[in-house]
Order: structure tokens, then C-alpha cells, then sequence
């Protein structure tokens, strides 16, 4: 009888082998086992249990031939169509790095097409969250997330609609409702700046005005809006009513579709040249892409990272001076 059970046992295992995942097996094995079981403790007959066995064994052998058969003959085929099927969902895929002891997202813009997997690599010691901002639009984080990256892990989130996506590491950053910014904890390594990333994923976006205005309003190095969408062809005013002058210039170091056009740098007269009401400065887009400008004045370029990073002196520090220009095509 062991014997038996000796020959059975394994041939239920490379049976239980045999199966696709580890609840099946769990689920056959104990059943079997409990029935087989039974039979042990109560054999009435030698032969009768003997025949059972091998009845089972015969059942098992022709589970694991067919199993196998089936294997051979479709197994790789659904894989195939599987991933076939994936793919079409999700064709493209991009990543942003975080970098060991930095607290930034590099790149800063990551332009995408939509259904783009986007993958966050934390390369720190620490974990880092990845959120949008509270500012929800038409075309201004349309597919809001909440991601927690552990350190030296991955985490990801696939992009299906067009459009910007502003978000920070509330850690190390946070949200400051009255100016609609991110803004920068005291003591992060690369302070002014904050750990903020944007994410443009293209595509056509319904409903966008072909003008937009934005103002710096007085008293403030500030523009009201960080995020503006236009359609190709459109314009964009800046209203100067502050004292200051202020410029707009675009941040260097990118390359299409990202500041596609050259625009200014403008000069933007404030109250103080331009009585009473201040200037105004229009700029037409005629080439679509996403334009990353900031004031000159009161914000200096950081050549490492392509962003704009504030001066101690302007009135939001470190908030930067900076505004964004999306400029859909027709
Ligand atoms: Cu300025």
C-alpha cells in the first residue's frame, strides 16, 4: 500500500505540475488527497483500491498528455494574440527618472502621444509621490493621478487623453491654492526649484479658444495663469499691471515640439512706463507645440535641468516666474 501511495503521490504531483496556476493545484491536490485518503484509511477491498489507483494513475497520465497536447498545439498562439491585443491599447511608452538625492523628475517636459505608458523610475533612496495638481481643465490634467514610487522601484500610468499634466512630489513640494503653483520645500537639494514634472501628451483637444489672455497682476512676479491652450494660429496677450517691467522669454535648451517657435524675448511694460493701466504684449502662434517661457527680470534659466528657477528677490520665490503655451494644431 505505501508503495502505491509512494507512486500515486508523485504522479498527482507532476500532475498537479501540469496545471496553469497555484489555486488550481492547491484545489485538485486536496481534493485528491482527501479522497485518496478515505481510501486508505478504509480499504475494504486490496483490489478494488488497486484498480482505483490505477484508474486514477490512467486518468492522470491522460490529463497530462492532453494537458501537454494542448499546450504544444495552442500554447504560444493566445500568448501571441494577447500581447497583439495589448499593444494595440497601449503602443507607446516613455519614462521619467528620479534621480538619487536630488528630489526632480527628469525630464522636466516628457512629450507623449496618447496612449503612452509612462513609467517613473525612482532611482532614490527615499520613496517620492507622483500627483497631479488640483487644477483640472479642458486641457489641464484631464486624467488626474496619485502614484507612490518606492525607493528603487517603478511605478507607471497610461496617458489616453491630450492634453497637460502638471504634478509634484507632495513631499518635498506643495501646493499653494492662492497662486495655483507648486512650490518648493525649504532644503530640497535643488531649491528654488520644485519637484514638479509636466507630462504633454498630443493630440487634438475640442473646445480651445484661439485667444487667451494672461496678467501679471500688481504687485507680483507672477503670471495669473501658469497654463494656457490655444489653437494654432491664435494669440496670446500678456497685460502687464504691475509697477515692473517684465519680459517673456522662452527657457532654452529645448528642442521641438517643445518651444517649436522662437517668440521674444518681449519686454512687457508695467504702470510705471506704460501709465495708467500698463502694457500689453500679443504673440501669435502660428506653429503648434507646447512653449515653456518665464520672466528674465525675476527668474534665471537652470542649465541642468532646462527650467526656470526664481530669484530670491521676486515676490513669489521659489515660485518662478514661468507660464506654459499650448498651442493645439487644427
Ligand atoms: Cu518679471
Amino acid at each position: 500500500m505505501y508503495i502505491l501511495v509512494g507512486v500515486v503521490i508523485p504522479a498527482l504531483l507532476v500532475r498537479g505540475g501540469a496545471r496553469s496556476t497555484d489555486l488550481q493545484n492547491t484545489v485538485h491536490w486536496t481534493a485528491l488527497s482527501e479522497e485518496l485518503g478515505r481510501e486508505i484509511v478504509h480499504p475494504h477491498d486490496k483490489e478494488t483500491f488497486m484498480a482505483k489507483v490505477l484508474l486514477r494513475l490512467s486518468y492522470t497520465l491522460a490529463a497530462i498528455l492532453l494537458g501537454t497536447t494542448l499546450l504544444l498545439a495552442c500554447g504560444s498562439s493566445p500568448n501571441r494574440e494577447m500581447s497583439t491585443t495589448n499593444a494595440s491599447i497601449s503602443l507607446h511608452t516613455a519614462s521619467v527618472t528620479i534621480p538619487k538625492d536630488q528630489d526632480i523628475f527628469t525630464p522636466f517636459i516628457l512629450t507623449v502621444q496618447p496612449n503612452t505608458m509612462v513609467t517613473w523610475q525612482n532611482n532614490d533612496t527615499v520613496s517620492h509621490t507622483i500627483m497631479t495638481t488640483w487644477d483640472q481643465s479642458i486641457y489641464l490634467n484631464r486624467q488626474a493621478f496619485s502614484l507612490m514610487a518606492a525607493a528603487g522601484q517603478k511605478v507607471s500610468f497610461t496617458f489616453t487623453k491630450p492634453g497637460v499634466y502638471d504634478y509634484f512630489d507632495n513631499t518635498q513640494a506643495r501646493w499653494v491654492d492662492a497662486n495655483h503653483r507648486v512650490k518648493a520645500n525649504t532644503g530640497v537639494p535643488d531649491y528654488p526649484m520644485a519637484m514638479e514634472g509636466v507630462i504633454w501628451v498630443q493630440g487634438h483637444i475640442n473646445g480651445l479658444p484661439s485667444s487667451a489672455t494672461n496678467t501679471i497682476p500688481n504687485g507680483t512676479d507672477e503670471f495669473t495663469t501658469d497654463f494656457l491652450a490655444i489653437t494654432q494660429g491664435g494669440r496670446v496677450s500678456w497685460h502687464n499691471r504691475d509697477t515692473d517691467t517684465h519680459y517673456i522669454a522662452l527657457v532654452d535648451g529645448w528642442s521641438a515640439p517643445i518651444n517649436t517657435m522662437d517668440i521674444g524675448p518681449y519686454q512687457v511694460e508695467g504702470t510705471a512706463t506704460a501709465p495708467p493701466t500698463g502694457g500689453t504684449t500679443v504673440t501669435t502662434f502660428t506653429t503648434p507645440g507646447l512653449y515653456y517661457y518665464y520672466c528674465s527680470a525675476h527668474a534665471d534659466i537652470n542649465g541642468t535641468w532646462h527650467r526656470a528657477q526664481a530669484r530670491k528677490d521676486a515676490s513669489l520665490a521659489p515660485i518662478p516666474m514661468e507660464g506654459f503655451v499650448l498651442v493645439v494644431g487644427n
